[in-house]
């Protein structure tokens, strides 16, 4: 029995409606994932929608929904949706921070960060943190059970694979690499051209250039304040000051209303950005990530009204920095 088997048999005793949800403000990798399970579900003969909470906000996760013909609702607008409806998660897992706990039951649950640690209640669980992109996961889900990639569906999840592992440079596994080889002989890549060519829109580029004047650098770690409340900018404008020759490892941040929201990317191989962020956090909120990103949040409560968030970041990070240097 596959893991499609297993999940197909579980929902087969749906009581009624299933989901598909992914986290907020779904990123490529999220909704390649989404869009290629409910064409699984479909051949097991498994009806699903697909919804989300908050915005698509990115130009390129927008230009997928276009050019895939993907049909995602926000799930305030499904008037059906009631407590017995069941859900699937996907690229996130239940009691994650950009994820909206719906009226429906969670039962199953596919994802490749890492692992919550918090009993989720979920039947089915595929959760393979070492995994570059859930839409690796998803495309073995095709192939082990022998079931043809319609040609969008090869193509979508080939740009999740390429979103989520900067283009096969960050975080990739053998499975990324084998999938990404099975999926581009099968892809479309004039659309993946069009997608790359639609990545940012002209209200990013004013928020990135608002964004890259507060930059600040000490040593090799770049410092990136975003006074703009969008999710998906924040780690792509942290991966630029990253590329910045001599930055290393880069903390954006974010205000949100409820707190501050971080972003987290590392290339020295010494610092690990999952580490670095709970330290930032620590007493004060919460983190967590791979080596090479990470993310986190600090509740606005914990905040200190004396003390300037800035100065509390770079106090912290400089000192973690002090301190693993002095570990090697
Ligand atoms: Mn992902």
């Amino acid at each position: 029995m596959t893991r499609l088997d297993r999940l197909a048999e579980l929902l087969k005793d749906a009581p009624d409606e299933v989901f598909i949800q992914p986290h907020n403000v779904p990123d490529p990798d999220a909704i390649a994932s989404c869009f290629g399970l409910q064409y699984l579900l479909g051949k097991r003969g498994i009806e699903s929608l697909i919804v989300y909470e908050n915005e698509v906000e990115k130009a390129n996760s927008l230009k997928m929904l276009e050019l895939f013909g993907i049909i995602m609702s926000p799930a305030s607008q499904v008037a059906t949706m009631g407590e017995e409806d069941w859900t699937v998660l996907v690229d996130v897992q239940k009691h994650n921070a950009n994820l909206t706990d719906l009226i429906t039951d969670e039962v199953a649950c596919i994802d490749h960060h890492e692992l919550s640690g918090r009993e989720s209640g979920c039947r089915f669980l595929d959760l393979r943190p070492e995994v570059g992109a859930c839409s690796s996961i998803v495309a073995e889900y095709f192939i082990e059970n022998g079931i043809e990639f319609p040609r969008k569906v090869a193509t979508a999840l080939l740009y999740g694979i390429f979103m989520d592992t900067a283009d096969l440079s960050r975080g990739v596994s053998d499975l990324d690499i084998n999938m990404f080889y099975h999926l581009y002989r099968l892809s479309d890549i004039s659309l993946i051209t069009e997608l790359k060519g639609n990545q940012i829109s002209q209200a990013d580029l004013l928020d990135y250039a608002k964004a890259f004047q507060s930059v600040e650098i000490y040593g090799e770690i770049g410092f990136l304040y975003l006074d703009n409340c969008n999710d998906s900018l924040l780690g792509s404008a942290g991966d630029l000051v990253l590329s910045i020759s001599g930055v290393n490892v880069v903390v954006a941040y974010s205000p949100r209303p409820e707190g501050i929201k971080f972003s987290l990317r590392s290339i020295n191989p010494r610092i690990g950005a999952d580490r670095m962020v709970r330290f930032l956090l620590k007493d004060r909120g919460f983190g967590g990530g791979h080596r090479s990103m990470a993310g986190g949040f600090l509740p606005r409560e914990n905040l200190q009204e004396d003390r300037s968030v800035h100065t509390l970041i770079r106090h912290r990070a400089i000192s973690f920095l002090e301190g693993e240097i002095v570990k090697v």
